[in-house]
């Protein structure tokens, strides 16, 4: 056979060779490897290979290389980016039911996060992603955030007046922050230790395995357990990737995704105790002993502004309601 033919018999055999809507699922995260959110995507996309017999599987673009959360919402919703795991805030914005989880002082403990999250209200606020062009797979934990700073440390509101916070780009925590006296900086996640070590900003705020991994924690030395707020992390996909998909491979990628909830869960909590005794060993002065009332009652003002129309109020009244 001349060349030509046996090129083209090899390239039709090739091709027989790879089933049909065989995917390699592009999925980004802002954090390296070992953080818990990359490793349950990557969880997740064993699970996918394994139930479709190795058909789909899933690439995990981890460290922001596929860029900032807010970039990577965007190339979500366009079909760019297949699997994005951000935190709910960057998608106040977007999809506005997301604001109520951001809300702060909402969830009472882990324990009503997880119920509010695993029932019929997440389930609710999953739905909400499909008229923006994503669909919400699944959520994953991403504890209480505190407040930490670079000067000195803070014990009631009066210690934040004018102080530069950086907050995630979501209006609702730049809101929260002004009700405190400071100075709200949005920023993405990737400037924010420049901007500690620089003066840019005067302090941020996140959970405890955020402030250690990334090293917050070496300029900003003073962590005040504030635990304003426990908006959780999200795996969405892009819509226009998940309509191209036959029901039993969406069937298989909602699955995967919900069963990879336990296995977050646990890394996370063990992630948690790590974050914190690194971060108590190396010094860090711990603010827990202050009074939160003034705190909490800054933040009332703030959620009535965020609660902006019905459907928003009777999450919030189902989510005070669960117990
Ligand atoms: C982390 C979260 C990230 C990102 C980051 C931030 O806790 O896991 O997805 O939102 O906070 O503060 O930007």
């Amino acid at each position: 056979m001349p060349l030509i033919g046996t090129i083209v018999v090899m390239l039709a055999v090739a091709l027989l060779a790879v089933p049909a809507h065989a995917k390699v699922f592009r999925a980004a995260d802002t954090h390296p490897p070992d953080y818990p959110t990359v490793q349950a995507v990557e969880y997740m996309g064993k699970l996918i290979a394994e139930r479709s017999g190795g058909r789909h599987s899933v690439r995990m673009y981890h460290s922001r290389q596929l860029g900032e959360e807010k970039e990577t919402v965007s190339q979500t919703r366009a079909g760019g980016i297949d699997i994005d795991r951000v935190n709910l805030a960057p998608l106040n914005d977007i999809v506005p039911l997301t604001i109520v989880p951001t809300l702060p002082f909402l969830f009472r403990s882990v324990d009503h996060l997880h119920k509010v999250l695993d029932g019929p209200v997440g389930d609710d606020i999953l739905a909400a992603f499909a008229a923006h062009g994503f669909v919400g797979l699944a959520f994953y934990d991403s504890g209480a955030r505190s407040l930490y700073t670079v000067k000195s440390p803070v014990r009631s509101p009066a210690d934040m007046t004018g102080l530069r916070i950086r907050v995630q780009q979501s209006e609702i925590l730049a809101a929260l922050m002004r009700a405190l006296g400071a100075e709200p900086t949005p920023m993405p996640y990737g400037e924010v230790l420049t901007a500690l070590k620089t003066g840019v900003i005067d302090g941020a705020e996140n959970n405890w395995p955020s402030y250690e991994q990334s090293n917050h924690y070496l300029p900003a030395r003073y962590l005040t357990l504030t635990e304003h707020g426990m908006a959780p992390e999200v795996v969405i996909m892009s819509k226009v990737v998940w309509d191209a998909l036959p029901p039993e491979d969406q069937a298989l990628v909602r699955e995967a995704a919900r069963d990879s909830v336990p296995y977050m869960r646990a890394l996370w909590r063990e992630r948690e105790r790590k974050a914190e005794a690194a971060v108590r060993a190396s010094g860090v002065v711990v603010t827990a002993d202050f009074d939160k009332a003034p705190f909490i009652a800054a933040a009332a003002a703030v959620r009535q502004n965020f609660i902006r129309d019905p459907a928003m109020r009777d999450l919030v009244t189902r989510i005070d309601a669960l117990h």
